[in-house]
């Protein structure tokens, strides 16, 4: 019998990407016309290549750069030895103050975000493919299914000529009818149906959340009530970041029980409390499930929003708590009859796949998974482009992530990332084209002021 020996993995690069956006309405303001990525790619010795994709700007960067040592000779196998060994050198930053995202305050966004979690993915996708397995069968107890269920996720869009001299770009000539549609004024309640309509077309999708926090929260519920009507068999939530009083949270939800399958985040810390007890007040008033990406981001908050029973559906980004992390969570809120689902940002196609994967090792019923890149299809850094149909992301049958990094392109959105004037994320610069001297408010929708 001939000995395994693992393969030694011989380079990390870190390569910083961009691609371009829509002007999407947040809480947060208006997403500028280009959004940032980093990009994670680990070579071994047998020749094979792992990718991961992460959070955009320096210091996510700098933070993976300095992981390379500790990366970088180690064996593919040792993955779980390797993160451990991130773990205890990492630090915590200055400017971290452990709030989080509680307040939706997108500057703490990269401290929420851990870096080790795109290494994570390009390990898991370098070890499964030394063994000759799927990622999703490396993560928690295997695969639980084959396929994901992804939901159409809904945003309002301004009119980008408003903000003429940023380089948003124009799709009008694109033979594809949803390219055409997502660069393009969306803010009536017609518009957005009409927006759901080209997304049920163009992939199948049964399950839509609307971004909210942009106008009132009772122009917003008016929108939720017409998609309803459009679409009676669809699975319809919002999400307005915590933007409402828990008076009007409760005002805007009670009623809204057999159209709303859950409430994302509806309110937020207030009157010296903290999200976590806000959103306790609130599932103690109104009876509709109640999901989070805000006010458990980690294994302490979690605790205290369940000591607190603050919400029913966690949507535990894999790069909030890791591959390994966010399958854990689902065994966790499964055996305790809660659900899990998943957050998203911007992103390429690479997130999508590496979430499809802890989606599909995801234990009990999943929540249909967020996904942004329906905003940025197209523009894909893999050579196998993720297809959904009918709602659903099949797993690739191949080992690790199952997919192929488009160098050309990689290199391409590198050199978009480098023409770039910053890297960071900010929605106020587009905002203040629309509102002169926007500022953020986490108490009030970004067009109310
Ligand atoms: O992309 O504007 C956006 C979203 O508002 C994003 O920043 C949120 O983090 O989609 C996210 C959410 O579910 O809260
Ligand atoms: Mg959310």
């Amino acid at each position: 019998m001939t000995e395994f020996t693992s393969p030694l993995i011989t380079a990390m690069e870190v390569i910083p990407v961009a691609g371009y956006d829509s002007m999407l309405m947040t809480l947060s303001g208006a997403h500028a016309p280009w959004f940032t990525r980093n990009l994670v790619i680990l070579h071994d010795s047998d020749g094979h290549t792992g990718i991961g994709e992460i959070h955009g700007g320096e210091y996510t960067h700098d933070s993976l750069e300095a992981c390379i040592p500790l990366v970088v000779g180690r064996k593919v196998t040792e993955y779980r030895s390797i993160l451990g060994a991130i773990h205890r050198a990492a630090k915590k930053d200055a400017g971290d103050d452990g709030e989080g995202i509680q307040t939706l305050d997108i500057s703490k966004l990269k401290y929420v975000v851990k870096s080790e979690w795109a290494i994570e993915c390009a390990l898991l996708d370098l070890a499964g493919q030394v063994l000759g397995m799927r990622m999703c069968d490396l993560l928690g107890e295997g695969a639980q299914r084959d396929s994901v269920e992804l939901l159409g996720y809904l945003f309002y869009v301004s009119d980008r000529h408003k903000a003429a001299d940023l380089p948003y770009i124009d799709e009008s000539d694109s033979s594809d009818e949803w390219f055409r549609m997502r660069r393009e004024k969306m803010l009536t309640h017609e518009e957005i149906v009409a927006q759901a309509a080209c997304l049920q077309r163009r992939y199948g999708f049964r399950s839509f959340k609307l971004k909210g926090g942009v106008f009132s929260g009772s122009y917003e519920m008016d929108t939720v009530r017409a998609l309803k009507k459009a679409f009676p068999e669809a699975r319809i939530n919002i999400d307005p970041n915590g933007a409402w009083s828990l008076a009007e949270a409760v005002s805007l939800c009670r009623g809204m029980e057999h159209i709303l399958t859950y409430i994302e985040d509806p309110c937020g810390p207030e009157t010296g409390f903290s999200g976590r007890e806000i959103m306790a007040e609130f599932k103690n008033a109104v009876h509709i499930p109640v999901a989070t990406n805000m006010i458990a981001t980690d294994w302490r908050q979690f605790y205290h929003s369940l000591a607190l029973k603050s919400v029913d559906i966690v949507l535990a980004d894999p790069h909030f708590w890791g591959f390994e992390g966010t399958v854990k969570m689902s065994q966790l809120l499964h055996d305790w009859g809660l659900t899990w689902g998943s957050h998203s940002n911007n992103h390429f196609d690479i997130t999508l796949t590496a979430f499809a994967q802890a989606g599909a090792s995801a234990a009990g019923e999943p929540a249909p998974l967020d996904t942004h890149w329906i905003w940025q299809d197209g523009q894909n850094l893999l050579k196998d482009a993720p297809v959904i149909k009918d709602g659903y992301l099949r797993i690739p049958d191949a080992p690790g992530l199952g997919v192929h990094p488009d160098f050309d392109r990689i290199a391409e959105a590198n050199r978009l990332y480098n023409s770039l004037p910053y890297h960071d994320r900010n929605d106020a610069l587009a905002m203040q084209y629309l509102i002169k001297d926007w500022k953020y408010d986490a108490k009030k929708p970004c067009l109310v002021r």
